[in-house]
């Protein structure tokens, strides 16, 4: 089900009608590359650059979150249908920013995912453990049960994406080793393996502190399926050559 390496960028709450300008110039800079585009802006500047972009653009675009319910008394949320609508493909879910700002549970995000596979949304689930975690030696009971838990049943032949993101390496300049990520890697492959079969092969992202300088190392690395970019999405430019160093 894997094509070409996936690179996304993920704006947080970042960005402004202004910021369009960054969006047509990742298309126009990126118009001859094979790999998997997709920003992920606020929602507030969805529609306005699905329309910028226009409806063959290369460019996916992805929603941050999204509720579980179809519609309903949900102040402030937004539910998948509504994503779709404003031109998104794909939705970002479990984030840390979510799982700890705003005590996303697993099993809530696995609601979710649901409610975006059946909208017709890519979901692009995101796990990763926090720095205690990771010196106490839960990294792998972490991630395994963040993916069991977080992944439904419903993603089995569906298209979904899982990006690993250690919570210490996100924003922070500290990017994870080498051998941490081929570690990680290998045990996500194995837990979806077990549970969605070995055919199916997601894309496996990883992010937390990608930029220009080291995308190239991170993306060559066995397994690496693409990168999901904060920080260093927000700039064409930076984007851009982030996007170049897939190979
Ligand atoms: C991790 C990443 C994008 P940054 O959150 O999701 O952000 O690249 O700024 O660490």
């Amino acid at each position: 089900m894997t094509s070409h390496t996936l690179i996304a960028g993920n704006w947080k709450m970042n960005g402004l009608l202004s910021s369009l300008d960054e969006a047509r110039a990742i298309a126009e800079g990126s118009s001859d590359s094979v790999v998997k585009i997709a920003v992920f802006p606020p929602f507030t500047l969805l529609h306005a650059m699905s329309e910028a972009l226009g409806p063959d653009s290369h460019i996916l675009l992805g929603g941050q979150d999204c509720h579980h319910e179809d519609n309903g008394a949900y102040t402030g949320d937004v539910s998948a249908a509504q994503l779709l609508d404003a031109g998104a493909r794909m939705v970002l879910l479990g984030h840390s920013e979510r799982r700890h700002g705003h005590k996303e549970a697993c099993e809530l995000v696995a609601l979710k995912a649901r409610a975006a596979v059946k909208a017709g949304l890519e979901p692009l689930i995101c796990v990763g453990e926090t720095l205690e975690q990771r010196k106490e030696g839960l990294t792998h009971a972490v991630l395994s049960k963040q993916l069991r838990d977080s992944l439904p049943d419903d993603l089995i032949g569906k298209a979904f994406h899982v990006s690993y993101e250690p919570v210490w390496a996100i924003g922070t300049g500290m990017i994870a080793t080498d051998d941490q990520i081929i570690d990680a890697f290998a045990l996500i492959r194995r837990v979806i393996s077990e549970r969605f079969g070995d055919e199916f092969k997601p894309h496996l992202l990883y992010g937390g502190s990608v930029k220009p300088d080291n995308a190239a190392e991170v993306l060559r690395l066995e397994g690496v399926g693409g990168a999901l970019v904060g920080g260093a999405s927000l700039k064409a430019a930076d984007f851009l050559k982030i996007i170049h160093s897939a190979p």
